[in-house]
């Protein structure tokens, strides 16, 4: 018997004996979940069942790139195929076998030698380069605890910064952050936070402008953006690449809109300082203005439409409040400028003939806007998709077939018309105790760290920094996430206890105290929707291979902690995870039930190794977001004050705010291609999300091959840039500014606008000498060069799309990159 199926065996008599159903435990203890006869029998026995989809070849499971059914062998994944249904399978899917067996898996509980020597806040700055030491579960569960106990006890909630934000895994049971979050609300509360990274500035202001966050609304369907619009235009935004993944599995329905598009041949516009993959793809027009100026080119067409009589009066004055004062503002009349295409062109650096030329082709055309989220990740980046919204509220398309906007066309397939059956609710982090402290904007951890006692505006109201002892994170990886990372790193030396659950030694973990090796989903059982705005999909997520080394669920590590901290009962309500997986089942099947939706039994659908796939109604795949509203705003009202759409916002006027007045409009932001840093570092960064990775996850996989140069993060710089620099395809680059510097690989390509380097976001930070603040940053993490500012007074979003940098060929000595290797005693 295998090292794996001893290993299996062992598991799976622990939880037989607590207690599992006798059918649903059977395969967990015939070793895993086995692709056996009786999962076969079970599914021939279960044609009536009509919204089940049978595997083909191996154990049914999933994750943010797909889903999936694993092949293994002897214990190990050895290979992986995607489901049959999946229209854009996902090459991401073949890393899974590289995640389970990584090289650079945590095996053990681990403590920071100082810190276990010493106890908390012993020798922080010796984060991220003291030695580690394996101790047991117990001790470690133990040291946790203790920390847990008296920070509660001596310093309050506020004292144990627990949001733990982070994109982790797929999977409702297994979901690390909630797990988190349960444990401490149940053990005295924590600090949390508002917001996330991807929408920070836009889903604030939105709220104000139509009524809610819009970033992950539902999109007009695509069956009737492919039949109805005659122009599309994508506001900065690469959907063929960002569509890979999904915040649940992808259904990957987005990429066939798109093809969709390429097929009939409808006009796309792009927009965006880089020729992107999407671009190409559907053959668009390129359209680059200069980084960070989206807002003043969107004004400038307003402009054009408001000069030229092409935008909408009745749709203005119907569906809209507070025209008149962004048109005196359009016209000069507020501040002397009128706000012209010539203007326009001269902040944005696109011909004043080509932005009047789109604000009337997007007029003359049924036209939907797609935009994108990276014009928001900016120093005043509210402003851009509330500009949005006016232009297509100028044009008085929004609400019809195939027209208006829509924010999220390139994300989760956004637009995926949705199906009628049940969904699956994860477990919950259960009530926040009443002391619990307010939470802080997510995108402002280590101003928090290390300003406690500041206060700060946050849309409208005030927050007061709390004094944070302890950090702990499950399923993020902040040294990534995050901007200005050398700033982090001395913010990360504030608290007393750093606590980190991860399956790899990220450059998170490596700066943690604690660290406990958790598993990947891979390793555990679980369910998940497939088609976060589709909900077409059940998929069950089958164990595939035993937990590696001493790995833990993240379940089981916090019921542990539960146990020890006496709210064992309340933290599992006495379930394992079989039981938690039936109740989640046994929820969903009763909703689809109701909607006439028959599925089997949970025993018999865990057993067949089936996936569920619900039936699309006709009416969704024309479904039209805003069509309500446009039929009657009366009935219909807008979830803001004046029930209308917002041009102007009295409630943000309200807040007096320099930086977010109550208008949309063009602010310069905090560093840009005219600022004075200009002078000293005049490349302006374009960051977005990789083409081969999750943010940071699968950094540490083959696929790295792919886009790695000379070993490294690539940096697209165009040719002009690299000849007067001397740099060639293929070089070593030295990327940076006064916050850090990067080691980058040279990609030489027209494919950016002169002034403009694209560097991926999350490659794992690897400093070449840790114990030197700004140390080079051997693989390229680009968030040492970002800056971290609020994008404004009203949302606190991250600036993590902006910065001014310089480049030169690097000449020193070759550093090998070891942001892979795990630290020392490890
Ligand atoms: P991930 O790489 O997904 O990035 O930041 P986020 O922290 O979400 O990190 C998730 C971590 O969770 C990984 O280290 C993974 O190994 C771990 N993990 C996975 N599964 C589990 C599990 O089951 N249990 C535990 N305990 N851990 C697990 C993403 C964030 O970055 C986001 S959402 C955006 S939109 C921002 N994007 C940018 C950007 O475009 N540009 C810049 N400069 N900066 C950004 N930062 C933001």
């Amino acid at each position: 018997m295998s090292k794996y199926q001893q290993q299996a065996l062992k598991m799976s008599r622990r939880r037989f004996l607590t207690g599992a159903t006798a059918l649903a435990a059977a395969p967990l203890l015939a070793g895993l979940w086995p692709k056996s006869a009786l999962a076969q029998a079970i599914s021939q026995a279960l044609p009536q069942f009509v919204v089940l989809r049978q595997a083909q070849k191996g154990i049914l499971t999933g994750a943010h790139w797909g889903a999936f059914e694993a092949i293994v062998q002897d214990g190990k994944m050895v290979g992986v195929q995607p489901v049959k249904d999946d229209p854009y399978p996902n090459e991401l899917i073949t890393m899974a076998p590289y995640q389970v067996h990584a090289e650079n898996r945590i095996k053990y509980p681990m403590v920071r030698k100082s810190w276990l020597e010493g106890g908390p806040g012993s020798r922080t700055e010796l984060r991220g380069r003291d030695e580690w030491v394996r101790v047991s579960w117990d001790k470690a569960i133990d040291l946790v605890c203790g920390e847990i106990t008296r920070l509660q006890k001596d310093h309050g909630p506020q004292s144990i910064y627990a949001g733990s934000y982070g994109w982790k895994s797929v999977g409702m049971l297994h979901n690390s952050r909630t797990l988190l979050q349960r444990l401490m609300n149940l053990t005295g509360g924590f600090l949390g936070y508002a917001g996330d990274y991807s929408t920070g500035a836009a889903q604030v202001i939105m709220s104000h402008v139509v009524g809610s966050m819009e970033v992950y609304e539902q999109q007009t369907a695509w069956p009737n953006v492919i039949e109805n619009s005659q122009l599309v235009v994508l506001w900065g935004c690469n959907p063929m690449i960002t569509l890979k993944n999904s915040w649940n599995v992808p259904d990957h329905y987005g990429q066939t809109g798109f093809e969709a598009l390429k097929k009939k041949g409808t006009r796309v516009i792009s927009i965006d300082p880089v020729h992107n993959d999407s671009a190409k793809f559907v053959d668009a027009q390129w359209i680059a203005p200069r980084p960070y100026t989206d807002g003043a080119m969107l004004i400038g067409i307003a402009h054009t439409l408001l000069t030229e009589k092409l935008h909408n009066p009745d749709f203005l004055k119907t569906y809209t409040a507070g025209f008149d004062k962004f048109q005196a503002y359009l016209l000069g009349e507020t501040d002397g400028t009128p706000k012209t295409a010539e203007w326009a062109a001269d902040v944005c650096g696109v011909d004043a003939d080509v932005l009047r030329q789109l604000a009337r082709d997007m007029a003359k055309n049924r036209t939907m806007i797609m935009g994108g989220w990276g014009i928001q990740r900016q120093h005043h980046g509210e402003q851009q998709h509330w500009l949005l919204v006016t232009v297509a509220a100028m044009l008085g398309q929004i609400g019809l077939p195939g027209g208006g906007f829509g924010f999220s066309y390139h994300y989760s397939s956004g637009g995926s018309p949705t199906a009628k059956g049940g969904i699956i609710s994860g477990i919950s982090a259960g009530n926040a105790p009443k002391n619990s402290p307010a939470p802080i904007p997510v995108a402002r951890i280590a101003e928090c760290l290390t300003n406690p006692g500041k206060t700060i505006n946050f849309n409208g109201a005030q927050v007061t920094y709390p004094e944070v002892k302890m950090v702990y994170v499950a399923g993020g990886n902040t040294f990534h996430q995050h901007q200005d990372t050398n700033n982090l790193v001395k913010a990360w030396q504030r608290p007393d206890t750093i606590v980190v659950n991860e399956p790899y030694w990220t450059a998170t973990a490596k700066h943690a105290d604690i660290v406990l090796p958790a598993t990947t989903s891979y390793e555990r059982n679980d369910l998940e929707m497939g088609g976060d705005y589709s909900q077409l999909y059940v998929f069950p997520m089958h164990q595939c291979v035993a937990p590696q080394h001493e790995s833990r669920s993240d379940f089981d590590i916090f019921a542990a902690m539960a146990a020890k901290l006496g709210v064992q009962d309340a933290f599992t309500e006495g379930k394992d995870e079989t039981q938690w997986l039936k109740g989640m089942y046994d929820d969903m099947k009763t909703q689809a039930r109701a909607a006439r939706v028959a599925l089997p039994p949970f025993d018999m659908f865990w057993e067949s190794n089936n996936y569920v796939r619900f039936p699309v109604p006709e009416a969704n795949t024309q479904w039209v977001r805003f069509a309500d509203y446009r039929e009657n705003p009366l009935l219909n009202p807008l979830g803001t004050p004046s029930g209308k759409i917002e041009i102007y916002s009295d409630a943000i006027a309200k807040m007096k705010y320099q930086d977010c007045p109550g208008i949309p409009t063009w602010m310069p932001p905090h560093e840009w291609y005219r600022g004075p840093e200009a002078v000293k570092y005049p490349l302006s960064l374009n960051t977005a999300h990789p083409i081969n990775r999750l943010h940071s996850q699968l950094d540490n996989t083959p696929l790295r091959k792919k886009y790695a140069v000379a070993d490294r993060e690539a940096i697209v710089i165009h040719p002009q840039d690299a000849q007067s620099r001397g740099i060639a395809n293929g070089d070593l680059v030295r990327a940076f500014n006064d916050r850090g510097q990067i080691l980058v690989g040279a990609v030489v390509s027209e494919d950016v606008r002169p002034g403009v380097v694209r560097i991926s976001e999350g490659a794992w930070f690897d400093p070449a000498d840790p114990s030197q603040p700004g140390s080079l940053c051997k693989n390229g993490n680009v968030n040492c060069l970002t800056f971290d500012v609020g994008s404004s007074s009203l949302a606190q979003g991250n600036c993590g799309q902006m910065a001014q940098l310089q480049i030169e060929k690097y000449q020193g000595e070759v550093l090998k990159n070891t942001a892979h290797d795990v630290p020392a005693g490890a």
